[in-house]
Order: C-alpha cells, then structure tokens, then sequence
C-alpha cells in the first residue's frame, strides 16, 4: 500500500472511521489535517465501540497518530478523549502520538462566539456543532491564534493577548456579553500546557522522517466535501478545507505525498445542520433511512437528513478532490427496497445542469432528475466478496461508478472491519 488520503465525498459522516481504521492496520502513520474534534469517526473493532472526535483513527490500533498544523485543537477536549479512551485500554504515549506544535488552539470563547451566533441567526443558523471550529479557524487567518507552541511561552504572550481580547471583546459586546475574562484564561492555559506541550513537535519532521524509512502514510480527512468552505454549500459549510489537497499543506508534507485519493462515499445521501440537500426525502423513505442506517450525529447526537443517492454532488466532489477511487459505505441500508432512484442531473429554471451551481439560491432550488433501478430483497449485510452480493446490488454499485466518473474501489457492508469487499 501506498500512502492514502482519505475524505469524505457528500457532506460527512460517509463511514470514514471504519475505513481508516480498516486501513490504519496496513499504514505507520495516521495524521488528521483539518477539522478539529466535530468529526465523529466511530470505530466498532470486535465488542468494543470507539468514538474519536479529534484523535486520529489510528490511536486505537496503537499507530503513530499525528494532529496536522491544519487541525485547530481544543486542548481541554483533547485531554478528556484522551482519558476515555485509556479508560477503554487504548495505550497513548509520546510514540504512538504527536501534535504539530503550529497548530492554532480552540479555546472557550470560540465555542462561545459560536453558541452566541448560532442563537442570533434564528432559522438562518448554519447548524454547527457548537464546538468553537469556524471562531479559531478565523482567529488564525486573523492572524491572532495562540498555537500549541505558544504553551510554552505564556509569560510572553502579552501582546498576543492583547490583540485576541481586543477583538472578541468587541464581539461580544455586540451580544451584550462581558469582555474576555483574561486571568481565567491564562490560568486555564497554564493548568493544561504541559499535558498538550508532551506531545508537541514540529510534525513536518517526524513525519519527513519516517517517510524517509519507507513508512506508509494515511490522511485522515473530517467531514465532507460539500462542507468545504471553497468546494461546499456556502455559507453552510464548515470553515476548513475538506478536499483532499489540505492533506499536504494540513501536515507539512507536499502535494506529491497525498498517494491513492480514497473518496469515501455511503449508498445514499446525508446530512447534518441547514442548507441545500437537493435530494432530501421528508417522507416515510427517509425516515426508513435514518431509521435503518442509524443516521444520528457521533458529535452531538443530532437526527441526520436523509436522502437519495445524488450522483451530481458525488461526482464533483471526486474532481475537486482528485479522487482515485470511491469506497462505498452502508450498501446494507438499502437492502429490501422495492425501487431505488439514483439523481442524475438537476433542473433550473427550465435549464438541465450536470453540476451544482454556487450559488446558493440555484443551490437551494434544483430539483432532482431521478432514474430507478429495481432494489434487491436478500441482504448484503456482512457480504466479504462480490460473489456473495445480490445481482441487483452489483448493478447499483456498477450504475454509481458510471455516473461518478470514479472507480469503485471498495465497499463496505457493515460496520465491522472485516465486512469489506476490495474491488481492485
Ligand atoms: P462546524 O461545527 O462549524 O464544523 O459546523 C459547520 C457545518 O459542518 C457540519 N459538520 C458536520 N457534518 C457532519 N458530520 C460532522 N461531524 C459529526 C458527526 C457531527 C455531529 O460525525 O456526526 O455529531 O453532529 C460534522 N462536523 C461539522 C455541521 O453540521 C454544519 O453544517
Ligand atoms: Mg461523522
């Protein structure tokens, strides 16, 4: 194997986990390179469930797990996962873990700032998970983060401070709240520094190193493509880019070292928080969806949108992220449907698009082209291999690569490691 990127091609929550952690059995290396502890990967090895928002799939299986300087950390979080999975016998030491120590902090006024906006906007509000991403994603290209390195030097951080405080202050007077309570957050900084501070290096050289001992690397994306914040359904996006070239700059590594572009892709169509979702099904097929796949946020619980496959968004999403091959997730869900439609292309204002438009009006008012296919009554749950899946479900699988443009590479019929047919 050569090093992969993993990322998600609709908007999250595709089976990412399973996948990497199928893969991190055969890499020397994880590394998360965007994104902050939104994601939810969930893990099922065995009888045992993990559930990772921030730490990289690998942990679990005791590789050497990186957090990119394109990850924002919240330390605090990172301490209590870290905690809960010891507590579940994961071993996590300064071998098998490390942090870019140029990685921006999410700190409690970020997850303030984001609760206090999210309640303003009303029925405008993105739907974010309420975790501080999108206030430390703009603080660092604000250029007024305190970073992981920044931990050891916190009697120098005055001017830094100052400029932080300066512009939340101002913020948070627009929603009648009090100015940052500055000795509260020093001493919260002082109180976690050297947990965070033993893991802290320039990863951009460990990971040079082992590179140079032939190690195999996989990137770990977060979220989606559609939630890119250039490639996604803006304004309802997330405020990192998801697309799979952040892997090299989210970790230090040039472009040439992202390898196989893995796109992961679920059998039909999710997602979580507001915005456009052109095949969204409000009807009693998505709530058997939902319903079938478990479709409930890892993060904050949240019941997920359910929908047909939409071939449009899949497809862009494979060229924007130069995916190689797709791994398609969840084919089980489908198991038992009478017809299945697929979305082929979109219609607006009289015109037929093959794409999603930007704008997020068109994106809010194309109306799905559908074709049906016959569904299947055996169940494709726990299938290993091609030969053990329905005819039916081979010609849907065969009908997705057509329409994406992409190669399937795997699929996956449950959420046991195992459960996993490789195509090619
Ligand atoms: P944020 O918090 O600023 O990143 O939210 C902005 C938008 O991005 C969406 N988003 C996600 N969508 C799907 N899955 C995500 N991770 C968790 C999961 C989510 C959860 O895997 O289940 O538990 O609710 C994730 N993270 C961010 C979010 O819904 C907003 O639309
Ligand atoms: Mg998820």
């Amino acid at each position: 194997m050569a090093n992969v990127t993993v990322i998600g091609a609709q908007w999250g929550d595709e089976g990412k986990g399973k996948i990497v952690d199928w893969l991190a059995s055969r890499a020397d290396a994880v590394v998360r390179f965007q994104g902050g502890h939104n994601a939810g990967h969930t893990l099922v090895v065995g009888d045992q469930t993990y559930k990772l928002s921030l730490l990289p799939s690998g942990i679990v299986t005791g590789t050497l797990s990186i957090i990119g300087n394109g990850v924002v950390l919240d330390p605090w979080h990172l301490k209590s996962e870290i905690e809960k999975l010891e507590g579940q016998g994961v071993v996590i030491n300064t071998e098998n873990f490390a942090i870019a120590d140029n990685c921006p902090l999410i700190l409690p006024i970020h997850r303030d700032l984001d609760g206090l906006r999210e309640a303003a906007a009303g029925a405008g509000k993105i739907g974010t998970t309420g975790r501080g991403i999108g206030p430390a994603y703009e603080d660092k290209v604000g250029r007024r983060a305190i970073r992981v390195c920044d931990l050891a030097h916190l009697d120098a951080l005055d001017a830094q401070l100052d400029r932080l405080c300066a512009h939340h202050d101002a913020l948070r007077a627009g929603f009648g709240e009090p100015p940052v309570d500055r000795e509260r957050l020093l001493g919260d900084l002082r109180e976690i520094a050297p947990f965070v501070l033993q893991y802290a290096q320039p990863v951009w050289k460990r990971l040079k190193k082992v590179r140079k001992a032939g190690a195999r690397v996989l990137f770990e994306g977060a979220q989606g493509v559609l939630l890119d914040v250039d490639h996604g359904t803006y304004p309802f996006v997330t405020s990192s880019n998801t697309v799979s070239g952040t892997a090299a700059s989210g970790s230090g590594l040039g472009p040439n070292a992202t390898g196989f572009v893995l796109g992961i892709v679920k059998a039909y169509t999710t997602r979580v928080g507001s915005g456009p979702f052109p095949t969204e099904l409000e009807d009693e097929i998505g709530q058997r969806l939902g319903e079938r796949g478990h479709e409930f946020g890892t993060v904050t619980g949240r019941k997920r949108r359910c929908g047909w496959f939409d071939a449009v968004i899949v497809r862009q999403s494979c060229a924007v992220s130069g995916v190689t091959g797709i791994a398609l997730t969840k084919l089980d869900v489908l198991d038992g449907f009478e017809t299945i439609k697929i979305c082929t292309g979109y219609r607006l204002n009289g015109k037929i698009l093959d794409y999603l438009p930007s704008h997020a009006a068109d994106q809010a008012n194309v109306e799905p082209i559908y074709e049906e296919m016959p569904g299947w009554q055996e169940t494709t749950a726990g299938a290993r291999s091609w030969a053990d899946l329905p005819a039916q479900a081979i010609k849907y699988v065969q009908r997705i690569q057509e329409l994406i443009e992409t190669p399937v590479a795997l699929v996956s019929t449950s959420p046991e490691r195992e459960d996993t047919i490789l195509v090619r």
